[in-house]
């Protein structure tokens, strides 16, 4: 690896590290097209910022305020305004957290205001998730007795609007609703209980402000409140009320990967993460009138791709092919065989549409919130929906339009496709399993010898998608079966995680019960909000050991972090018990105990000794919520290390 950051012992990788190390060949061939074609990428930017702030990397950089920005150090130990090290390491850490809170807010409130608009019927959108309504329904004591589902779904999305934007001090009705008796107690002896997303997103702020708290334990007990809020205030939200609209995902086999492409056909990407508008355009390709166009331009059929997490959940609703994720955007487009990439909210980064102008590429941009200068803006609003139908149409003909104008001779599709087991939701995987107790068998035996997560974005410190991949073979290796959402879940569709054929590489057990049940090792469970999906698989199967989560063979990885929204996903599940293994170190004055050098061998740093790193492992979180953070680079520790807390979970509850 290139990179040495010698003040957290870590190592990061240069384009050719990344050349070498990332396991998709068709991220590798298409690389080194666009180095040919003299086409800048993430990788040759993230070169050109080395070597990066040292305070950065260990979050003791405030710019909270015009009197910075202040940098802690031996020689300057408080900042200007007399902060320590630790307010600023924890005011930055709850301000990113804020902020991913704030992201996944608005994308909560656009597809709650949708169901809103389709129970008055003044969106042309048929309520599908009848099941999903009466669920919450019951669960939110809303009276559904002789009224129409339309009627109930208004109700409920009134309360998820509540718990998204409440200023009173009255309890979060979701998390009243869903999370476990012994967790809530735990919350409100720490007096962590949220009023809602907004609010603590304010508070958050607030709190952090010049002049605001200069208490690092009160700052930090704020980031454990607003990770409720985040969990019940905005993934809740969001990807419930999406079920309500387009109903929980089956599950179906399909194909991905940059090869799903076709030359003679329109492509089409579809990138964010709101489904509204993407919805619509699906139902418009199947028209007669967009067919008809389809033959007037000379294509011969249209391709849809899915990027980040609105294609997590194309994929997961219909089989649409998966492509890539965040970092993968611009070597997408860079196969130039893309007419339009039409992008909604949230990770869509700037440096594609400089990809798209090299290779004649559409940008089609439909949220307000989320504008690119040259792209075509055809905007969606969710509270003034009567003009959906028409502009999901003239989305649609403006990307066959860009048809007639791709350069062929700059096409280069690299022609891998990977099989995979899509659709994965709580309901179908516990279906699968013949339900929640037999889940529990197979787990209290050993048949499986734990569940993770494996999560979140990429980050350009990590060869891209590798710890991603190597830490999901080396759990499946080791027996643990696991749920994937996300940037995460487009590594390991690619790799071929998610098909059935790859439970051949699981040990012996979790091979079996695969192969039996015709399942993969890994689950995809939709996109980075769908993490909820995993959160209430944990909750079920705790519930039938009759254990706190705390107490579970269960964890929470996230290999390769990138988004403010990642913090907000780890806290989420620390607060309710579940320890997070992070594959590279978030902005913490940490240093890595343990990581190889470039000649493989280990280096050992010892653990550094400071209240913030006791704080993320047994003297504070611990002790508070009975969850820790552990971090490590290397994918082979980071398993050594997942392997030893599930092995030490098993064997206090008698599992060995
Ligand atoms: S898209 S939030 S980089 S998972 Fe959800 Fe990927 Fe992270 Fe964006």
């Amino acid at each position: 690896m290139k990179y040495f950051y010698s003040s957290i012992n870590a190592l990061a990788p240069g384009k050719e590290d990344v050349k070498n190390m990332t396991p998709n060949p068709a991220t590798k061939e298409l690389i080194g097209y666009l180095e040919e074609q003299g086409v800048e990428t993430i990788f040759d930017r993230f070169e050109a910022q080395q070597p990066q702030c040292g305070f950065g990397l260990r979050g003791s950089c405030c710019r909270m305020c015009q009197w910075g920005p202040c940098r802690i150090s031996p020689k300057s130990q408080l900042g200007i305004c007399g902060r320590d090290m630790e307010t600023i390491v924890i005011a930055n850490l709850l301000r990113a957290l804020a902020s991913g809170m704030a992201a996944h807010g608005r994308h909560a409130h656009e597809v709650i205001m949708a169901v809103i608009a389709a129970s008055d019927r003044k969106a042309d959108i048929e309520l599908k998730g009848k099941k999903r309504i009466m669920e919450l329904a019951k669960k939110l004591k809303i009276n559904a007795k002789d009224r129409t589902f339309q009627e109930v779904a208004k109700d409920v999305a009134n309360v998820l609007l509540e718990d998204l934007g409440r200023l009173t001090d009255e309890p979060m009705r979701m998390l009243e609703a869903y999370a476990p008796l012994e967790r809530k107690n735990a919350w409100k002896k720490l007096g962590i209980l949220p009023r809602s997303a907004s609010y603590e997103t304010m508070e958050s702020l607030h709190m952090t402000t010049l002049g605001g708290c200069s208490d690092w334990n009160a700052l930090a007990i704020q980031e454990l409140r607003s990770a409720l809020a985040y969990c019940y205030g905005t993934l809740f939200a969001a990807s419930l009320s999406t079920e309500i609209l387009y109903d929980v995902p089956k599950p179906k086999t399909t194909i991905v990967n940059y090869g799903i492409l076709k030359e003679n056909h329109v492509n089409i990407l579809i990138h964010g993460h709101s489904p509204v508008m993407a919805e619509k355009i699906i139902e418009k390709i199947i028209t007669p009138e967009v067919q008809q166009l389809l033959k007037d331009h000379g294509a011969k059929g249209i391709v849809i791709g899915g990027l980040c997490c609105t294609g997590t959940e194309l994929l997961a609703r219909y089989g649409i092919p998966a492509v890539t994720n965040i970092m993968g955007q611009e070597l997408v487009l860079g196969t130039g065989a893309v007419d339009a990439v039409i992008v909604d909210m949230q990770c869509v980064i700037p440096g594609m549409k400089i990809v798209a102008d090299c290779f004649g590429t559409e940008v089609i941009t439909t949220c307000n919130s989320n504008r690119i200068p040259g792209a075509v803006h055809i905007p969606f609003d969710p509270e003034r929906l009567d003009t959906l139908n028409g502009d999901a149409m003239l989305v649609v003909k403006k990307a066959i339009e860009a048809f007639a104008r791709r350069d062929h001779s700059k096409m280069y599709i690299p022609k891998h496709v990977t099989s995979a087991m899509v659709g994965w939701s709580i309901e179908g995987i516990l279906k699968k399993f013949g339900g929640k107790y037999k889940l529990l068998r197979l787990l209290k035996n050993d048949t499986i010898t734990g569940i993770a997560t494996i999560v979140g974005c990429n980050t350009p410190k990590v060869s891209y998608e590798s710890n991603h991949v190597n830490i999901a073979t080396g759990l499946i290796k080791e027996g643990v079966l696991l749920t994937t959402t996300g940037c995460c879940s487009h590594a390991l569709l690619n790799a071929g995680l998610c098909a059935p054929e790859f439970s051949q590489f699981a040990s012996h057990g979790l091979r079996e019960i695969c192969e039996d049940l015709g399942i993969p090792p890994v689950f995809a469970v939709g996109s980075c909000v769908d993490n909820i999906r995993s959160l209430r698989l944990f909750i079920e199967i705790a519930g039938a050991a009759k254990s706190s989560l705390k107490e579970m063979p269960f964890m929470f990885v996230g290999p390769e972090p990138g988004n403010e929204k990642s913090v907000g996903q780890g806290a989420t599940f620390l607060c309710h018990g579940i320890s997070n293994l992070i594959g590279f170190p978030a902005p913490l004055p940490v240093i890595l105990p343990e990581q190889k050098d470039q000649s493989g061998q280990l280096r050992w740093m010892g653990a550094d000794k400071n209240p913030i790193i006791d704080f993320f492992n047994d003297s504070g979180l611990n002790e508070k919520v009975g969850a820790k953070v552990y971090t490590r680079t290397d994918p082979e520790i980071a398993v050594k290390t997942i392997m030893a807390h599930l092995r030490q979970k098993r064997k206090a509850l008698g599992w060995t």
